[in-house]
């Protein structure tokens, strides 16, 4: 494997970048086909595509039409947001709430007062009893902003509680912190996705958007129209792979090794920019001493990336006049994901390429607002405006927007998995918002056996989740289409959805249950259900911390299709591009860190001989919680499986199609073998979206990042079995 030069390019509308459906509707067969479309954006990912919602009859309510004037997307949509509406329809999602009447109880229908009433009474009872941080709160990144920023105040003004943290912490948490450590300020891309084909070389290390983010595969298109050039980097050869000038394949969990060994070739060929280093910079003696100790032999046998594969990778990056680097789950989701991003900056520092037109370093954010979801304080050490929970001043300013004393606000509190971890311990009650962690939490087995021990489970959802069937009660929620709310998308774009149709009867909104659940717990106030008012709280509380913003309103957001933060003022333009001028660090200067290359957490031995690791597919989203409930998704994508390559089937004697255990030190998990060279031979890859025997993360690594706290779903160390099934009697 390694270095395969000049693959050509492909497939980049066939199946990719699909379903285009038009404006209005050319046989419009009820009577409300004259009905305008409502502009608004996909529930599912982080690019928050535009498009159009137009009401019609039956049990789903609205069709997604096309909104070619989004700029973003230009009318493009994957299969996930073309077929988004179908989890609106009453059959497909919770319509009331759920309630055990008490523990083995099976879950039935309640009335909301009722449901509401039980939750109060357990979160009080339990603080009573165990203390505040004894109740927690768990949400996510694909709620909005305005609900994030309330179910954040939520658990810091009502139950003053810090147990307090979200499913973002499973996903771009290592490239936050990175980004934080380098420029002093953390938006995923500092610069505008229409500044991707105006680059000449972008270094796209584990991100494969021809699944993840298909209508974005049309900036890395024009890039090469351009004349610039993509090397992937991803130790299986994926449709984006196939898209690019240079693929390079290691093995997962040496990305901090590669780029060191890149940032090696740069110093030994006399590539450096000294004078951007001397001007702009601060700590590059050490971060280069760090890398000098990484010479490409070295990085090769690390990696198994070839050393001519590294020297034509410096080479591209190089000799363009501009280049980024974007970094995605893969190098970001391990134990040392902070320092592996913090290696991928280092090597744009030194070579020029940050703070300039169409260079720098930029991550691709997952979850729909992924972006805003880690800005506005559901984070367990953070309060609204990125600001720092353990700053005095910081404090003093949200506790005045909030109208409580500072010294009653709680400080930092666990993150995600060591949340989950304290369940049924520490945490003895828990409402949990817009994640699904039983599926998507790594060693899944564990997890669910904490969410058990706990005496208390609320969790607001929009369809029964695996999660939520554990719950002592189930809220069930409005959806993006029935419900208005801001969003920031992977550029920093803050955007609008809007309502486009009533929820069916029955059925709350996030807010509104925060509201009613504050209201039952003392505060009468506080909790607006319109999600305009929250916003414009939001946007006090966020005013002068690092995400500011307080000149951004709904009106601006419409007129303008999005705002990019920070904009401070309402005369402000907003921010498109960061850092050309200064970086957000106290000095001006962008800091180096210096980094060394160390194993992944688990590594390979006699037992587990193989490395594993997990990712998506096109059309299945996340654990699966809303898109196993799309019939044309589920005939694309029916379950999971496990990719191996041919010499290693041969050698275990898997045939393509027969069931397979992957077994790692937590647990087994069971899918049918898909056989295919596209993968290393020493590496095996499942995608997690599935429940039950084949869940991947039933096998995972839950080892932490030390500064990000970041799980490493993206390595460890397994054995492949033959499952072989008894006869039928
Ligand atoms: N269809 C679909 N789209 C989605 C989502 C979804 O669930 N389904 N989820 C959204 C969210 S929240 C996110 S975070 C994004 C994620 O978007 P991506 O990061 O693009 O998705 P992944 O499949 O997790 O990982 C990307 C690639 O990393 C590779 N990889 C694995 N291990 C390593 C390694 O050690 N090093 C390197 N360099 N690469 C490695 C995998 O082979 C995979 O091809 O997608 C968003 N979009
Ligand atoms: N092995 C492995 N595991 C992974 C990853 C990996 O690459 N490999 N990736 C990780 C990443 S990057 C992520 S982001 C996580 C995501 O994993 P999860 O947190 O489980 O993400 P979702 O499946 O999107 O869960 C969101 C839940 O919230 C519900 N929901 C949607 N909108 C709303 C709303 O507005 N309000 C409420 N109350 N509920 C709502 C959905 O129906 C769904 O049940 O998975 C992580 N797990
Ligand atoms: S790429 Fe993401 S935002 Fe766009 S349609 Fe697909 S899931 Fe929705
Ligand atoms: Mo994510």
């Amino acid at each position: 494997m390694g270095a395969a030069l000049r693959a050509p390019y492909l497939r980049c509308n066939a199946g990719v970048v699909a379903v285009k459906q038009p404006r209005r509707r050319l046989h419009g067969m009820d009577e409300t086909a004259a009905l305008p479309a409502i502009d608004t954006h996909c529930p599912y990912c982080s690019l928050q595509c535009g498009m159009g919602l137009r009401p019609v009859t039956g049990a789903v309510p609205v069709e997604v039409v096309e909104r070619p004037g989004f700029p973003v997307n230009l009318g493009a949509l994957c299969g996930k947001g073309a077929s988004a509406a179908a989890v609106l329809a009453p059959g497909a999602r919770l319509t009331t709430p759920l309630m055990r009447p008490h523990r083995g109880a099976p879950l039935a229908p309640v009335g909301w007062e009722a449901a509401l009433d039980r939750i109060a009474v357990e979160l009080s009872r339990t603080a009573e009893r165990h203390g505040r941080d004894a109740v927690g709160v768990f949400g996510g990144g694909g709620l909005t902003n305005e609900k994030a920023y309330l179910l954040g105040k939520f658990a810091r003004v009502v139950l003053r509680t810090s147990a307090i943290d979200y499913n973002g912490r499973f996903c771009m948490s290592s490239a936050a912190a990175a980004h934080s450590r380098a420029f002093g300020l953390d938006r995923g891309m500092p610069f505008p996705l229409e500044d991707i084909p105006r680059t000449g070389c972008v270094i796209l290390v584990g991100g494969n958007p021809a699944e993840t983010m298909p209508p974005f595969v049309r900036y890395l298109r024009e890039l090469r129209e351009n004349g610039g050039t993509l090397v992937v980097v991803d130790p299986r050869r994926t449709r984006t792979a196939e898209l690019a000038d240079l693929h390079l394949a290691p093995r997962p969990g040496t990305d901090l090794a590669l780029a060191l060994g890149l940032l090696h070739l740069v110093v030994a060929e006399g590539r450096t920019d000294e004078e951007f280093i001397a001007e702009r910079t601060t700590g590059w003696p050490e971060a280069r001493a760090a890398a000098m100790a990484h010479w490409p032999e070295l990085v090769e046998s690390i990696t198994g990336v070839p050393v001519p594969g590294l020297r034509e990778t410096v080479r591209l990056f190089c000799d363009a006049p501009a280049s980024m680097v974007l970094t995605a789950r893969g190098p970001e989701q391990q134990a040392k994901g902070t320092d592996t991003v913090s290696a991928w900056i280092n090597l744009c520092l030194a070579t020029g390429r940050a703070g300039r037109p169409y260079s720098g370093y930029g991550c691709l954010t997952g979850q729909g607002n992924g972006q805003g979801g880690r800005e506005h304080g559901q984070k367990a050490d953070q309060l609204p405006g990125y600001r720092r929970i353990d700053d005095p001043a910081a404090r003093r300013h949200v506790a005045a927007v909030w109208g409580v004393d500072p010294q009653s606000l709680p400080g930092p509190g666990r993150s995600a998995y060591e949340l989950l971890e304290s369940l049924g311990r520490e945490v003895r009650a828990l409402l949990l918002c817009g994640s699904n962690p039983v599926v998507s939490a790594p060693r899944a087995g564990h997890v669910a056996e904490r969410f058990a021990a706990l005496d208390f489970l609320a969790v607001s959802d929009v369809v029964l989740s695996e999660t939520a069937a554990t719950a002592d009660v189930v809220l069930p929620v409005t959806q993006w289409a029935e419900e208005t709310g801001t969003m920031t998308s992977l550029e920093g774009r803050v955007i609008l959805r809007r309502r486009a149709v009533a929820p069916p009867p029955g059925v709350r909104s996030d807010l509104e249950v925060l509201h009613a659940l504050a209201a039952r717990l003392g505060h009468g106030e506080g909790f607006p259900v319109e999600p305009e008012k929250a916003f414009d709280e939001l946007r006090r509380a966020s005013a002068g911390g690092p995400a500011d913003y307080a000149g951004i309103s709904y009106e601006r957001i419409a007129a303008e299709d999005g705002v990019f933060w920070p904009c401070p003022s309402a005369g402000h333009p907003g921010t498109p591009r960061l850092f050309l001028d200064r970086f957000a660090t106290p000095d001006g200067r962008a800091r180096f860190v210096p980094v060394q290359h160390r194993p992944a957490a688990e590594e390979p031995d006699r037992e587990y001989p193989l490395r594993l690791t997990t990712g998506r597919v096109l059309s299945q989203y996340q654990s699966g919680a809303q898109t196993r409930r799309v019939d044309a998704l589920n005939s694309a994508a029916p379950g999971p499986y496990v990719e191996l390559h041919p010499r290693l089937a041969e050698r275990l004697g898997v045939a393509e199609g027969a069931e397979v255990a992957v077994v790692s030190r937590r647990g087994r998990a069971v899918a049918p073998a898909r056989v295919t060279d596209a993968i290393r031979p020493d590496t095996v890859f499942m995608p997690f979206h599935w429940a039950g025997a084949g869940r991947a993360n039933t096998v995972t690594n839950p080892a932490l990042d030390p500064v990000s706290r970041m799980p490493e779903f993206k390595v460890c160390a397994v054995r492949l079995e033959p499952v072989v099934r008894a006869p039928a009697p």
